[in-house]
């Protein structure tokens, strides 16, 4: 299964440690395309950015997510990007989930917590020390869901 995990970069890379607890968890699931998001040597300054140029890493990004089954969103820290990315993610109709933490004191752009309307499009608060249980029941309701598609 290849899962893309959408987190902030140029919008603050202040979650960063929160980013790579979700990634190591959803490498038990899948082959995560966007481990970098997560890395700590990526800072929202973009030095590589400049290596490769945007429209380098945005039409990558946008290949990466057509050829995702899942996108996993931590959308605490706001971000253009992650904006962008989630408005495609539903318009190709793909399974996305989005991760908000309400201890932040943010509140969720409206954009986000009123576009979850059914099983593909969900947003879910929760606290930091929950990732893995909440991954863990995420990832074993699509499975279900899978079985059940390929049974009708
Ligand atoms: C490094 C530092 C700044 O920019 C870079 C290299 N850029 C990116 N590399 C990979 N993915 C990127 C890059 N910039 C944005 N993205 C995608 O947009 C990621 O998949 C993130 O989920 C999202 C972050 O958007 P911004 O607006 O916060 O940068």
């Amino acid at each position: 299964m290849n899962i893309y995990f959408c987190g902030s970069i140029r919008g603050g890379r202040q979650d960063v440690n929160i980013y790579q607890r979700i990634v190591k968890q959803l490498q038990n699931y899948g082959n995560v395309l966007t481990e970098h998001v997560s890395y700590d040597s990526l800072s929202d300054k973009g030095e590589d950015a400049v290596l490769n140029g945007d429209k380098a890493i945005h039409d990558r990004d946008m290949k990466w997510l057509m050829m995702s089954d899942v996108i996993v969103a931590e959308v605490t820290q706001p971000s253009l990007g992650v904006g962008y990315e989630l408005g495609h993610a539903m318009a190709m109709k793909k399974r996305v989930l989005c991760l908000f933490r309400p201890s932040s004191g943010k509140v969720l752009s409206a954009m986000i917590s009123g576009a979850s309307s059914d099983s593909l499009f969900q947003v879910q608060d929760y606290k930091e020390d929950d990732v893995v249980s909440i991954l863990e029941k995420y990832f074993v309701s699509i499975k279900a869901d899978r079985v059940t598609y390929r049974s009708t």
